[in-house]
């Protein structure tokens, strides 16, 4: 093998019964341990800064005798154990609610914590095997929001979805937020910063045992469009991750307790998002469940038309169907019941059975 470090980007997918045949046959290998098997993948080595690709079917690849790679295999092809106690087997969905101030109402913190726990509550009714709650925009441009405004706006609907059949996340960057928010009952920290911004979440998940989504972000919300640069978004995005979820096991959050995100829209033009959506299979070799928030964001109306966030739901669809297409295991969405439709239909139409 050349100098520098290896990834692997699984491609030709199969699914379904020819999926078995060919892994029974050893003409494929599982993605993240099934149900969607490989045929090839595209080995990388070297860094962002200069690598080489050359493609390589399933057979060759088992064949070839590397300490790295056969690593790198087993990371990709391992299965994935349950996420906050959720199957993977198949795409499980994360719907978003978001506890911020309401610019067309001024009903007051009642209002915005009634209307959360509705919408959650719809959301998981829907399908939602997850609900995330997040008291703090982190869109392009948000101002930061102090600890007390945030503990206010959250702490009341965690507590008011006690019971929820959806698990329960947090979405923030601050240990204060979310040490309250396992108290009142969440399962997961999903933190943008992957547990950078406040390190003390670091001892906070350890502590607690909340699972962790580790999302990449390159700056702060406020000013993270202004001029993104990467060599190469794909493999920088990649790097960053394993390095945080190393962090992680340092601080003791086993690796079975990771989910990671590779942040579309944050810190990235819209050449980057598509590169990271058209490679999303390279994650697996992280051996973590990967999530994909691709929901309305801005890149989704820069591809497609659709200024107004609520008119890129087809878009946001299409991006959730070709990360489930690449075995992405967690899709963080607005519309619930329009994603699972969509969902629902192309795995049955892949698979050709609704089981
Ligand atoms: C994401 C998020 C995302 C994860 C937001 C928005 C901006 N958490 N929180 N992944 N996006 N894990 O929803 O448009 O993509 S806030």
């Amino acid at each position: 093998m050349a100098d520098g470090k290896l990834y692997l980007r699984p491609i030709g997918f199969l699914y379904g019964p020819p999926a078995d045949a060919a892994v029974e046959d050893g003409l494929a290998l599982p993605l993240a341990g099934g149900p969607i098997a490989f045929t090839s993948a595209v080995l990388i080595e070297g860094d962002p800064t200069n690598s080489r690709r050359r493609l390589c079917t399933a057979q060759t690849l088992k064949e070839v005798r590397d300490a790295e790679l056969a690593a790198m295999l087993a990371r990709v092809t391992a299965p994935r154990p349950p996420f906050a106690g959720l199957s993977l087997a198949r795409p499980i969905l994360m719907g978003i609610v978001n506890v911020t101030p309401d610019s067309f109402s001024d009903g007051g913190l009642y209002d915005e914590t009634e209307g959360a726990i509705t919408q959650a509550a719809e959301l998981a009714s829907e399908g939602a095997a997850i609900v995330d709650i997040g008291g703090e925009s982190t869109r392009p441009g948000a101002d930061p929001v102090e600890h007390d405004e945030e503990l206010s706006r959250v702490v009341p609907v965690l507590e008011g979805l006690a019971g929820s059949p959806a698990v329960i996340s947090i979405d923030t960057r601050k240990s204060t937020v979310a040490r309250a928010a396992a108290k009142a009952g969440a399962k997961i920290l999903n933190d943008v910063s992957a547990l950078t911004y406040d390190p003390a979440c670091l001892d906070v998940a350890a502590e607690t045992g909340l699972d962790v989504v580790l999302m990449h972000a390159q700056g702060e919300p406020k000013t993270m469009q202004d001029n993104p640069t990467y060599n190469d978004v794909v493999l920088e995005v990649f790097d960053y991750l394993e390095g945080r979820i190393e962090a992680c096991e340092k601080a003791g959050i086993a690796r079975s307790r990771i989910a990671a995100d590779p942040g579309l829209g944050f810190g990235k033009t819209l050449a980057h998002n598509l590169a990271l959506l058209a490679n999303l299979s390279l994650f697996h070799g992280l051996g973590v469940p990967i999530l994909v928030g691709a929901s309305r964001k801005r890149f989704i109306g820069g591809v497609g038309q659709g200024r107004d966030p609520r008119l890129r739901e087809p878009g946001s669809h299409a991006a959730a169907i070709a990360s489930a297409t690449q075995g992405v295991q967690i899709l963080r969405v607005h519309d619930v019941a329009g994603s699972r439709q969509a969902l629902e239909v192309w795995r049955a139409s892949m698979f050709g059975t609704e089981n």
